[in-house]
């Protein structure tokens, strides 16, 4: 009986090891892409862009809004332009821009 739960307690472990290493090479996760800006929206910290494909994606050219990591990153950011930016898959799995220029 003790020997039992001694095997579990241990096969616990390696699973949420597993689950961690598993976790962070989703997060670390990169995309470089190129767009043109549509539109910002400093409150809601997203930012509309239409994208050239991104192949490492498989995602073809469309607009899309995108979820910022930080709003400052918008502040020299303007409706028209021409940006390259970096989609980052964050903590919870969402897609979002880690950096943009
Ligand atoms: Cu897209």
């Amino acid at each position: 009986m003790m020997i039992n739960q001694k095997m579990h307690r241990q096969t616990n472990w390696i699973f949420i090891l597993y689950l961690f290493f598993a976790t962070s090479l989703i997060a670390s996760e990169k995309h470089i892409a190129i767009g043109v800006v549509n539109a910002i929206d400093n409150k809601a910290k997203i930012i509309s862009i239409s994208h050239e494909p991104i192949e490492s994606m498989g995602m073809s050219a469309m607009t899309m809004d995108f979820p910022v990591k930080d709003v400052a990153m918008l502040a020299k950011i303007k409706i028209g332009q021409k940006v390259k930016f970096v989609l980052t898959v964050d903590d919870f799995g969402y897609l979002i821009i880690s950096e943009i220029q």
